[in-house]
């Protein structure tokens, strides 16, 4: 069923058993990283399971930390992979959070664009969508800002444990198909569980193949 053959699993198994460490923080654009290698970036609402993904996905327990507190965060984090550096994964804020001022709503959206529109290293940005839940009106805004700055990216859906098998092929099947409608969205989707496991050597690869 995977799209990965056996010797790409393998590679990018090895690429993410390997450093990675934490760079930095970003609150605005003039703090980003020099552009130097190619980077995948990681969006989704709050609470969607964006900081345990990416600790699923590079085998640690806390490199991206996890939190119940929403919102918090209008950050851009950086992570160094490979040494010699090979590439970087980008925690994008988090958005769609009940309590949020208007004032970091507006922040979120001119960070977010900016970083989609100018930054030339970006090859993909992997847009994580709750399984229980699939795309959701609060969504639209980052896969349109994805659609117009043409920036490529995959829908991954998150939480997969959470729901039974037959619910999981329904909003597996729905969101997939709404992601061959976008433009700039990978026609394939990806269904993952941190908890589990699920679907994690296969994200691992959909990364090492999206920065070429
Ligand atoms: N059952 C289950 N819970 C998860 C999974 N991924 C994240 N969670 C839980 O969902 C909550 C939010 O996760 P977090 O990674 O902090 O979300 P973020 O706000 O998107 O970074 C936490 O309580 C996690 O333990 C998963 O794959 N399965
Ligand atoms: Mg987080």
């Amino acid at each position: 069923m995977s799209a990965f053959d056996d010797d790409m699993i393998e590679a990018a198994r090895k690429t993410f058993a390997g450093p990675i460490t934490f760079l930095k923080s970003a609150p605005k654009l003039e703090h980003l990283p020099n552009p130097v290698v190619p980077e995948v970036a990681f969006a989704g609402r709050s609470n969607v399971g964006k900081s345990s993904l990416i600790n699923a996905l590079t085998n640690r327990n806390s490199l991206a930390r996890t939190s119940n507190t929403p919102g918090r965060t209008q950050e851009l984090n950086f992570f160094d992979v490979g040494e010699p550096l090979k590439f970087r994964l980008v925690d994008m804020p988090g958005y769609g959070f009940a309590k949020a001022p208007k004032d970091m709503v507006r922040q979120w959206r001119y960070l977010v664009n900016d970083f989609l529109r100018g930054r030339d290293v970006l090859k993909r940005a992997l847009v994580l969508i709750d399984a229980r839940h699939g795309i959701k009106e609060v969504d639209n805004d980052i896969l349109d800002m994805l659609d117009t700055a043409a920036v490529s990216y995959r829908i991954v859906l998150t939480k997969a444990d959470k729901i039974k098998a037959t619910e999981l092929a329904d909003v597996f099947a729905r969101t997939e198909a709404e992601a061959r409608k976008r433009p700039a969205a990978h026609p394939d989707i990806i269904a993952t569980s941190s908890e589990k496991g699920m679907g994690i050597p296969e994200l691992r690869a959909a990364v090492l193949e999206a920065i070429g």
